[in-house]
């Protein structure tokens, strides 16, 4: 079996992990089966990113401020893909930064 296009496989990954956490909750409590609420936001953040800081509501509370794009108190798909854009941004510069004779081969 060939292998899938890695960056193809990414993306899917990146599309299926939102919409996972964006369809967990009842509706109620979401807001919306396509944005992430701040509950499902902190389950994301902290299942998907690695992001323990959000168990503080405080951190939690600035997390979704700061992605929070059009102050609806929902994260949607592009402020979650700003997120993700920035957190492999940050991945780039390190390598660059830290380890800029490093390579994958
Ligand atoms: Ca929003």
């Amino acid at each position: 079996m060939a292998n899938k296009p890695r960056v193809m496989e990414a993306i899917g990954t990146l599309v299926q992990v939102f919409h996972e956490h964006a369809s967990k909750h009842k509706e109620s409590e979401s807001g919306g089966q396509f944005t992430l609420s701040k509950a499902e936001l902190k389950e994301i953040a902290k299942e998907e990113m690695g992001l323990d800081s959000v168990k503080d509501s405080a951190k939690l509370d600035e997390l979704m401020k700061e992605l929070d794009d059009d102050l609806d108190g929902q994260v949607n798909f592009k402020e979650y893909l700003e997120w993700v854009t920035n957190a492999a941004s940050a991945a780039n510069n390190f390598l660059e930064t830290y380890l800029g004779g490093f390579s994958f081969n």
